[in-house]
């Protein structure tokens, strides 16, 4: 069973996480910030993966704290569930079009955490989250599960629309790469580590 449950108290935080590779990609998504909500709920939808993920964050002070720490529980989430990576595809990487915007994720389970971040963001947040904290998100999941990540957002307007596609590209991409297609290890290296 590729399953995981983290939880993660801190004195900013208290983030609890259950997570399933094999699912069907329903979620309950509870962090205080609703755009992120949205977003993770896309993630999960995308990606097939089930999703349970509740914080209860120093929101007081701003969404950084809580949307981090939900990147870096999910990440070792993620990295508890696929275990020694044995027969996973490895890669993945999706072109999502969201009406006037086009993002491309491409990812690789290396075992080493890589993030390339390319987009353009003209607000400050949407709803309230904020848009820095996009980046800062998928540092925390690319670093807390060996993921090597890149994250290009070709063109676009409407940064709801370009985060959207972000997310959405995740899912596919993750889906691609946490499948199991083999039965060994896919790296002439032999392993998937650092
Ligand atoms: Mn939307």
């Amino acid at each position: 069973m590729r399953q995981a449950s983290i939880k993660r108290d801190t004195l900013e935080t208290k983030v609890d996480c259950k997570l399933d590779l094999d699912g069907t990609g329903k979620s309950t998504i509870d962090t205080g910030v609703g755009f992120f909500n949205h977003m993770l709920t896309l993630l999960a939808f995308h990606s097939g993966m089930d999703l349970d993920m509740h914080a209860d964050g120093d929101l007081d002070v701003c969404d950084h704290h809580t949307i981090e720490d939900c990147g870096i529980v999910l990440g070792q989430a993620v990295a508890q569930a696929l275990g020694n990576k044995k027969g996973i595809e490895r890669y993945g990487s999706f072109n999502c079009p969201m009406d006037e915007t086009l993002c491309n994720v491409s990812l690789d389970f290396s075992g080493r955490p890589y993030l390339v971040y390319h987009c353009e963001l003209k607000r400050d947040q949407v709803g309230t989250m904020a848009c820095e904290m996009v980046e800062e998100f998928l540092r925390a999941f690319a670093f807390n599960c060996g993921l090597t990540l890149h994250v290009n957002v070709y063109y676009g307007t409407n940064d709801h629309h370009k985060i959207e596609a972000i997310f959405k590209a995740l899912g596919h991409a993750l889906k691609q790469a946490v499948q199991v297609t083999g039965s060994g290890i896919n790296s002439s290296k032999g392993i998937l580590e650092c």
